[in-house]
């Protein structure tokens, strides 16, 4: 259903949103000073619709899934950034790693409930060589060729350079070769560099990060994009995180979808609130209109909650992720959603909210309209 230009301006009572609007109705694209004006403004109705009306242009009334699973290889983890729960030291009661027959009988499992894709990341063990993050990737290409292997984030391939002496370019190349056909966006946490020194000052930082998803985009591989908002960060420094994403997108294109991730504090060194379902919604639909070129904007059921992501789909997002079956880190955290979901069961979220849902594979090819 299209939503009419008269009715969005119906709903704006706030003369900057207006122009705003008005703008981007015109083609023209919103700076970071009015995108900072929006994550200002209490009128969530106002900018709710925009990101709708642009959702809509953009995706129609289709709302994206996908039938997959998520393995976390191991939570071992030497960076120990103070926002996470997941990651454990070796010595943590707590810490495993799963063996690769384990990770294959999963794989399998979900090929054979119709799975189109695995997302692979997990904790960075000190006594991981680079050899294995490569050979886990060709184990389950060359025994599920079906199944398209989204592994690895951009701080795990910063990791691998760094252990293998490689570069970032030689360490894609090999993992393309051994079967990677998409990034993952997570660990982008948020690219401030005095925010990243509190919650994560170990890891790569924001321009490894974005080297990371350039030389991707370059070699062939899409990749996704992440921001983790609600812990120390001012709004000022996410319009700094979505600013250098537009950025990048402009050179490259390479960018598939913007997954705005909330953060959940339980178990975690840094502690602080959970954000509220106000933010989470305005997140999402500030992300929609100021990311003009990004076709696509996730609303992650598993930090937003299934309630919130399913309104989403009415702010400005298109797209819930999947089935997911066995999700580890965000619970770690705390979060109150299920481990996974039935695509019944995300099928009949997307029809209450009033869209269409659209089963896809990775990147974004309907595999099947349930109308
Ligand atoms: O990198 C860690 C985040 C990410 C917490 O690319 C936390 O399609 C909230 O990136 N509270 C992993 N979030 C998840 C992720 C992702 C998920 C779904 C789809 C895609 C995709 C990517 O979760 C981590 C980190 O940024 N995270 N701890 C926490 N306490």
């Amino acid at each position: 259903m299209e939503l009419l230009i008269d009715d969005l301006f119906k709903v704006i009572s706030d003369k900057k949103i207006s122009y705003i609007a008005e703008k981007v109705l015109g083609g023209d694209r919103v700076t970071e000073d009015e995108v900072l004006y929006l994550f200002n403004s209490n009128d969530l109705t106002a900018i709710g619709h925009l990101a709708e009306f642009i959702n809509r242009k953009k995706n129609g009334m289709n709302a994206y899934f996908i039938v997959n699973r998520q393995i976390n290889p191991t939570n071992i983890c030497v960076y120990q950034c103070d926002f996470c729960a997941f990651g454990v030291k070796k010595s943590d009661p707590k810490a495993y790693e799963m063996s690769l027959d384990e990770i294959l009988r999963k794989v399998e499992e979900t090929c054979e409930a119709g799975g189109r894709e695995v997302h692979m990341v997990g904790g960075i063990p000190a006594h991981w060589g680079y050899e294995r993050y490569v050979e886990l990737v060709r184990e389950i290409k060359s025994r599920f060729p079906e199944v398209v292997v989204k592994a690895w984030t951009a701080i795990e391939i910063h990791h691998m350079a760094k252990i293998s002496r490689k570069s970032y370019e030689e360490v894609l190349t090999e993992l393309k070769e051994a079967g990677l056909e998409a990034l993952p966006g997570g660990g982008a946490e948020i690219f401030s560099e005095r925010a990243r020194q509190i919650i994560a000052p170990n890891k790569a930082n924001a321009e490894e990060y974005l080297e990371v998803h350039r030389t991707a985009h370059r070699l062939g591989i899409p990749t996704n994009a992440t921001m983790l908002y609600g812990h120390v960060e001012t709004l000022e420094e996410r319009v700094e995180h979505l600013s250098k994403l537009r950025e990048i997108q402009d050179e490259t294109g390479g960018f598939q979808v913007f997954i705005p991730l909330a953060y959940w504090p339980e178990g975690t060194r840094l502690g602080g609130r959970r954000t509220s379902s106000v933010d989470d919604l305005k997140t999402i639909a500030v992300s929609r209109i100021f990311l003009d070129n990004f076709d696509h904007v996730k609303a992650y059921w598993v930090t937003l909650g299934e309630k919130v992501a399913q309104i989403a789909l009415n702010f400005g997002a298109d797209d819930l992720d999947g089935t997911i079956e066995e999700e580890k880190i965000v619970h770690s955290a705390g979060t109150r959603s299920a481990y996974g979901h039935s695509v019944d069961r995300l099928v009949k979220l997307i029809k209450k909210a009033g869209k269409t849902p659209v089963e896809r594979d990775t990147f974004y090819n309907v595999v099947k309209v349930y109308d």
